[in-house]
């Protein structure tokens, strides 16, 4: 059996990789494009979840890491950091360990999901925890690899946006057209500017005949891009998108205002909502932050702000095996019997 190319390779022609850059994979990439039938009659739209949480690490930022890594190991580099909410910094240990070279990571003190730093520990990475929130950490990260030869793995750093451009091409290859509106989680606001970066190289190479309309959600407790303004204390249930100081701020306006988008918040009810719903009627487990874009997907429907049979994808972000504690915290509880047929009989049917 012979497995697909690399993500990289197999859009080499949109990506600056040459016979000179190593391919440094786990395979990243081919997420799943699933219809969610059930939500889509629901609002007379085709919507589907390109769920990235079935990526090797379990979120999109492989997308962006298997690029930046692989450019790094180009150059020579020994080293990569980043600053992490969790999943770039499961990413980063995940690709830097398969290319040989250290990692080192820096999260925000106690507001990382479990899943997320078992993964940095695991790969060997460096972990480093400061007494701040992740905009700070971002701060040291970028002092750091400004008077050192280590590789930031940010989304700061082009390769990254470069890479998660992928996913918008693996949603045109699927759908065989873009989509009319593409609804996405905002945190640092890197993967809102790669997808519309994507679909904008794809649209100039001929490859599809439009582009959608980019819509942005943030946490309501952690929407600097909505207010204006940057947030000092970011709170929001979703901890991958806590963050107040959008290094890609300006970057995400100009995609939503030229694609003739927005930005709005949504609430943490509104987003453990649809984090139940999509899992308990549709089967897909996300983590909290993805399902701000699903959230926001339902906000704006109800709002009547989609025509009939307009196609619109939701990107479900992450894995929600990432944040098991939420996930159990949200949860209907465990119902204990006796081990009797009798027992079992009235828990199964009743409830
Ligand atoms: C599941 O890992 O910022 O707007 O440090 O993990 O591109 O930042 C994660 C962000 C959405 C927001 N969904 O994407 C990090 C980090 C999930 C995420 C986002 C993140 P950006």
């Amino acid at each position: 059996m012979s497995l697909p190319p690399a993500l990289i390779v197999r859009y080499r022609a949109f990506l600056a990789v040459t016979d000179a850059t190593p391919v440094i994979s786990l395979g990243e990439g081919a997420t799943p494009l699933v219809a969610l039938e059930r939500l889509g009659a629901r609002f007379g739209v085709r919507v589907f979840a390109k769920f990235e949480g079935m990526n090797p690490t379990g979120s999109f930022k492989d997308r962006g890491m298997t690029m930046a890594v692989s450019k790094a190991v180009e150059r020579g580099a020994q080293a990569v950091i980043c600053a992490s909410t969790g999943n770039t910094s499961a990413s980063a240990a995940a690709y830097a360990a398969r290319a040989g070279i250290l990692a080192a990571v820096v999260i925000p003190e106690g507001k990382i999901a479990s899943g997320k730093l078992a993964q940095a520990i695991v790969h060997g990475a460096r972990v480093i925890s400061i007494d701040g929130n992740f905009d700070q950490a971002l701060e040291v990260v970028r002092g750091l690899a400004e008077v050192s030869d280590i590789e930031l793995v940010n989304s700061v750093n082009p390769h990254r946006i470069a890479g998660q451009m992928t996913g918008a091409f693996e949603i045109c290859d699927d759908l065989g057209q873009a989509p009319d509106v593409l609804c996405i989680p905002v945190g640092n606001a890197g993967n809102i500017t790669a997808y519309w970066a994507g679909f904008q190289a794809y649209h100039r190479a001929g490859r599809v005949s439009s582009v959608p309309r980019m819509m942005g959600f943030q946490a309501a407790g952690a929407a600097p891009l909505v207010l204006g303004h940057t947030i000092d204390h970011p709170e929001t249930v979703a901890t991958a998108i806590r963050i107040g100081n959008p290094a890609s701020g300006p970057q995400a306006l100009a995609a939503i205002a030229d694609s003739h988008g927005s930005i709005a918040s949504v609430t943490d009810a509104q987003i453990l909502a649809a984090y139940r719903l999509v899992a308990t009627t549709e089967g897909i487990f996300c983590e909290p932050a993805s399902a701000a874009s699903l959230a926001g997907f339902m906000m704006r429907a109800e709002a009547g702000e989609f025509t009939d049979g307009q196609t619109v994808v939701c990107v479900l972000t992450g894995h929600g095996l990432k944040d098991p504690d939420i996930a159990v915290a949200n949860a209907s509880p465990v119902i204990r019997i006796p081990s009797t047929v009798a027992d079992l009989e009235r828990a199964v049917f009743d409830g």
